[in-house]
């Protein structure tokens, strides 16, 4: 396994799409419902225990959350959705800010969602892979928090999950909190990002 996304350092936080860092190069956006694990997930992946914040506060990634891991080479941590307690008004905003994110970034290479591997794939999640499809754009979905299910059961919620009619996108199994599944992990994004 490569040490190269231990390199990856904080760019910015954008509010709006305008703060974002140049649309060049590759991107890779992590997304899901809140509370899922992306943020620990991208700690885990850059070994790094404080690059995204961590909370165990649903809801706390309120902006897209840029990192570099090599020039032109960026993973974007991206709010969560689906917290009932955020205000309308504010969830509203962020849909608008995602759906622009995700109808306007030319750079963007591939998905990672994130999905907690007790819970499944939740209808805003399906929504996340009818639309990668659509695009023909890669996804990856990260079952996380495979600590919380033995095994045997994390195998089978993966294979579920692969085998439903139509699936798309790849699928593994991750424990932020364990870090296993990191090679897989960084294969995929690799792959997107071309590395040699
Ligand atoms: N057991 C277990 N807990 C985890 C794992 N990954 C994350 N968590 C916990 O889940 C909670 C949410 O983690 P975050 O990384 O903040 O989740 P997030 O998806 O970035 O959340 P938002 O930014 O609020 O959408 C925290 O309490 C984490 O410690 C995991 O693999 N296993
Ligand atoms: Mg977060």
């Amino acid at each position: 396994m490569t040490d190269r996304y231990a390199q990856t350092r904080f760019l910015i936080s954008a509010a709006e799409l305008l703060q974002l860092p140049a649309d060049t190069g590759t991107e890779v956006a992590f997304a899901g419902r809140s509370n899922t694990g992306k943020s620990s997930v991208i700690n885990a992946l850059t070994r790094q225990n404080a690059l995204a914040r961590v909370s165990k506060t649903p809801g706390r990634t309120r902006l897209l959350n840029c990192f570099e891991v090599m020039p032109g080479q960026r993973i974007i941590d991206l709010p969560g959705y689906g917290y009932a307690k955020v205000p309308e008004r504010i969830r509203s905003h962020w849909g608008e800010v995602l759906e622009g994110y995700f109808q306007t970034r030319d750079s963007l290479r591939g998905l990672i969602l994130i999905v907690d591997i007790r819970h499944g794939l939740k209808p805003t999640d399906r929504q996340m892979q009818a639309w990668c499809e659509s695009r023909d754009l890669p996804l990856h979905i990260v079952l996380n928090k495979a600590d919380k299910l033995s095994r045997g059961a994390a195998a089978g919620r993966k294979q579920a999950l692969e085998t439903e009619p139509g699936h798309y996108g790849s699928v593994q199994v991750f424990s932020a909190l364990k870090k296993t599944g990191l090679e897989q992990l960084t294969a995929r994004l690799d792959e997107w990002f071309d590395v040699k």
